[in-house]
C-alpha cells in the first residue's frame, strides 16, 4: 500500500497529539504542520522529523504531495478550513465539534460527498479497546434488551473564575460550551456502544460563573491549572454553560441521562457510561480505561481487564500490548487514525465500504443533538433531534 501523506493544522494540545499518534500509524507520512504559532509548529516538526512548516494553512491547498489533512484549530475555524480542504480534494479528519452550527455541518457533509473525499471526526474515545469490546457485547445481545443508559462527563479545569481559555468565548467556541465540548463525546460514545441514535432530548444548562477573569495573555488548554491565577486580567461576562443535565430518548424507546460539568473539583476527565440491560449491565470510565465492569444479578459481577487474550476478536485489534500493560488516551486516536488510513489506502469510499471510524455524518448528528439541547434549555420542553440537512 503506498503511504498517505498527511498534514496537521494547529500546534496546540491536539495538534501535537495528532502528530504523535500519526507517527505510530503504518503507511502514513506526516509531511507538514501549519499553524499561526509558527515557532511551536517548527519545534514539533523538529521533534518528529516533519519536513515542512507553514504559517498559513492555505499553503496546503495546492500541494499535490498532501493527500489528507487533520484540522486541529479552535472551533470557529473548523467550517472555513474543512470546507476549503474538501474543495481542494483533500481527505479531512476534523477535530470536534465539526462546526459551530448544524447548518454549517450539513453543508460540509454535502460538500464532502460532492468532492468524493473521505472525512472523519476525532471522537477519539471510540478507539479504546474496551469500548470496542462493550459495543460488541451489546451487538451480540449479551446485555439482553437495553433498558437504561446513564453517566456523566465531569472536569475541573474551569472550576475557578480565574480559569480561562478560548472555549469560554462563544464567538470562538460556539453557543454551547460544556455540552458541545465534552457532552458531545459522551453522546457519541453511548450511541456507538448501543448502536442507537439519540432522537429526543430535554436539557437544563447551568452556569457557575456569570463573569470570569480573562488573563491579558492567552492560556493554553488545561495550562491555567499550572500557572495559577492571572496577575493581570479583565473581568468578562460569560454566556455559555458550565454544565448541564440532559435526559435523552434513543431509538427503540431506550432512555438515558447525562450530567456534564466543567466545574466539578477533583474530576479531571471522568467520562463514565453505564448501559443496563435485561440480562446484564456494563460500565466504563475513561479515567480507568483498562477495566470494563460487567454487572449481573444472579452471579458475581466481573471486571474485565484489557488483555487481548480475554477480549473478543472485534476488540482485540485495538489493544497493542498484553494484559497488565495499560493503554491510554494517546492510543484511541492512533487506533482511529489507523482505521482511517487503512480505508483510504485501500481506495474505499463510503459507497463501497462502511467506515470503521467516526465520520462527518456523525459530527453533523452531534451538532443536531447540541442544537436540540440548547433549544430544550430555552423552551423548557423536549426537543426532537431534527433530521434537518444532510443525514
Ligand atoms: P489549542 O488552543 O491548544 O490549539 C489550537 C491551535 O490552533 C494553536 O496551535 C493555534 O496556534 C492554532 N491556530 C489558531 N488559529 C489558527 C489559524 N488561523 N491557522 C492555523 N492554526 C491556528 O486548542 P486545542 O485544545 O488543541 O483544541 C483544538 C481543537 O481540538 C478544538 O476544536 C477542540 O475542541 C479539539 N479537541 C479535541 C480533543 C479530543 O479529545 N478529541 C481534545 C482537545 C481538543
Ligand atoms: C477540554 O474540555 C477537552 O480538551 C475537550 O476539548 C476534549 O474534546 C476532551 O476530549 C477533553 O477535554
Amino acid at each position: 500500500m503506498p503511504p498517505v501523506n498527511v498534514a496537521v493544522i494547529g500546534s496546540g494540545f491536539m495538534g501535537a497529539a495528532h502528530v504523535d499518534a500519526l507517527r505510530r500509524v503504518p503507511h502514513v507520512n506526516v509531511v507538514a504542520i501549519a499553524s499561526v504559532d509558527r515557532p511551536r509548529a517548527q519545534e514539533l516538526a523538529d521533534q518528529f522529523g516533519v519536513p515542512h512548516v507553514f504559517g498559513d494553512w492555505r499553503e496546503l491547498l495546492a500541494r499535490d504531495d498532501v493527500h489528507a489533512v487533520h484540522n486541529c484549530t479552535p472551533n470557529n475555524l473548523h467550517f472555513e478550513v474543512n470546507k476549503a480542504l474538501v474543495q481542494a480534494g483533500k481527505h479531512v479528519l476534523s477535530e470536534k465539534p465539526l462546526t459551530m452550527t448544524a447548518a454549517e455541518s450539513a453543508e460540509l457533509v454535502r460538500l464532502a460527498r460532492e468532492a468524493g473525499v473521505v472525512t472523519a471526526i476525532n471522537f477519539n474515545y471510540r478507539g479504546y479497546p474496551l469500548v470496542q469490546q462493550a459495543r460488541g457485547m451489546v451487538a451480540r445481545g449479551e446485555l439482553g434488551d437495553l433498558f437504561v443508559v446513564h453517566g456523566h462527563y465531569l472536569q475541573d479545569w474551569l472550576l475557578y473564575d480565574t480559569d480561562y481559555n478560548w472555549r469560554l468565548e462563544s464567538s470562538v467556541s460556539g453557543a454551547s460550551r460544556a455540552v458541545a465540548d465534552v457532552g458531545s463525546h459522551w453522546c457519541d460514545l453511548v450511541q456507538f456502544v448501543t448502536g442507537r441514535k439519540i432522537v429526543r432530548v430535554f436539557a437544563h444548562m447551568f452556569r457557575a460563573h456569570e463573569t470570569r477573569r480573562k488573563p491579558r495573555v492567552a492560556v493554553e488548554t488545561y495550562k491555567g491549572k499550572e500557572v495559577g491565577a492571572p496577575q493581570e486580567y479583565d473581568e468578562v461576562p460569560i454566556d455559555t454553560e458550565d454544565g448541564a443535565f440532559v435526559l435523552a430518548e434513543f431509538e427503540g424507546g431506550l432512555r438515558g441521562s447525562l450530567t456534564v460539568s466543567q466545574v466539578s473539583a477533583g474530576r479531571k476527565n471522568r467520562q463514565w457510561i453505564e448501559v443496563d440491560g435485561s440480562k446484564a449491565a456494563l460500565s466504563w470510565n475513561q479515567e480507568e480505561p483498562n477495566t470494563l465492569w460487567i454487572g449481573r444479578r444472579d452471579g458475581p459481577n466481573e471486571q474485565l481487564i484489557k488483555d487481548p487474550s480475554l477480549m473478543d476478536p472485534n476488540a482485540r485489534g485495538y489493544a497493542h500490548y498484553p494484559g497488565g500493560h495499560p493503554e491510554g488516551y494517546p492510543d484511541g486516536p492512533r487506533n482511529l487514525f489507523r482505521n482511517l488510513y487503512r480505508y483510504i489506502g485501500a481506495g474505499h469510499t463510503p459507497a463501497t465500504q462502511a467506515p470503521d471510524f467516526p465520520t462527518w455524518e456523525d459530527g453533523h448528528y452531534e451538532q443536531l443533538i447540541v442544537d436540540a439541547a440548547m433549544e430544550s434549555h430555552r423552551t423548557g420542553a423536549w426537543v426532537d433531534v431534527a433530521a434537518g440537512g444532510a443525514k
